[in-house]
């Protein structure tokens, strides 16, 4: 029987990201949603200071260590198992000082090159999102999506591990919507178990992004894209992926617990 994966809950303290921007803008308001994902059956929090939607501005780390910073000291403090969504080298750096205990990448290194030395220097988990220059369409192009995702992925682990990093620090993610449309987010998804001879752990994070909503009656509210997510989880699951990022645990946690049944079912 494979272990269910993870559940990383998802903490945005950005005014402006994808689809609970805004909503934990105030250190208070996030430490309480924060300890709200464990209560829901998150095993880590990731907190990210900086939006990734495509046409965001891009945030300085001055102020990104100022937004993240005392929400990763205080959810540490109460307990709470963090990861730091960033691309700074310096803003992951002074995470995992503040208590973090994994870093979790959307550009697998390539926005900042200090990044695996900070990575092999602590010795913490590290998530690799593929990730293309500029983020948007325009670089959405592939013949094979499901082989250039890998190859480039391969690339990436290939230059951290000259930096210092050791493999079992790494967990893959190829990035569900960052220069992907629609249909290469689909074969990624259908294919993801050719990620696994690369023999690392996967991370998926489909959570309410766009494609999902393309299921969805126009102008649907971003929460009935939880209910394509929560299935997203549990086929994940059966194809032993390691984790899945999500915006609202309850769902993903109750399609978790549907997998387990099934697979308790299937082995008595
Ligand atoms: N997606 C977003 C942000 N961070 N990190 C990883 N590892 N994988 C993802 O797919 C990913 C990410 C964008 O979504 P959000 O703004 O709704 O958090």
């Amino acid at each position: 029987m494979t272990d269910l994966p993870q559940i990383m809950g998802i903490l945005n303290v950005t005014p402006d990201s994808f689809s609970d921007g805004g909503a934990f803008e105030s250190v208070d308001a996030a430490v309480a949603h924060g300890v709200e994902l464990v209560a829901q059956g998150a095993s880590i929090v990731d907190v990210g200071g900086e939006s990734t939607r495509p046409g965001a501005s891009p945030v300085d780390v001055k102020t990104e260590r100022a937004r993240v910073l005392p929400v990763v000291r205080e959810l540490v403090a109460r307990g709470v198992p963090v990861s730091i969504d960033t691309r700074h080298a310096e803003v992951a750096l002074s995470a995992i000082d503040a208590g973090a205990l994994l870093v979790n990448d959307v550009t697998g290194g390539l926005g900042d090159e200090g990044m695996g030395r900070v990575i092999a220097e602590t010795g913490v988990p590290y998530i690799v999102m593929h990730w293309r220059e500029g983020g948007a369409d325009a670089e959405a192009d592939y013949r094979d999506v499901v082989a250039e995702v890998r190859n480039e992925l391969k690339n990436r682990i290939a230059t951290l591990i000259v930096q210092g990093v050791q493999p079992a620090q790494l967990v893959l993610d190829p990035g569900l919507g960052f220069a992907k449309k629609s249909e290469h987010n689909w074969q990624l998804l259908g294919r993801i178990e050719e990620f696994g001879s690369l023999g690392h752990r996967l991370l998926i994070g489909a959570s309410r992004k766009r494609f999902l909503g393309k299921l969805l009656p126009k102008g649907a509210p971003m929460e009935q894209r939880d209910a394509p997510t929560a299935v997203i989880s549990a086929l994940a699951a059966r194809s032993g992926v390691w984790a899945v990022r999500v915006h609202d645990v309850p769902s993903t946690r109750l399609a978790l617990s549907v997998v387990e049944r099934w697979q308790a079912g299937a082995a008595t």
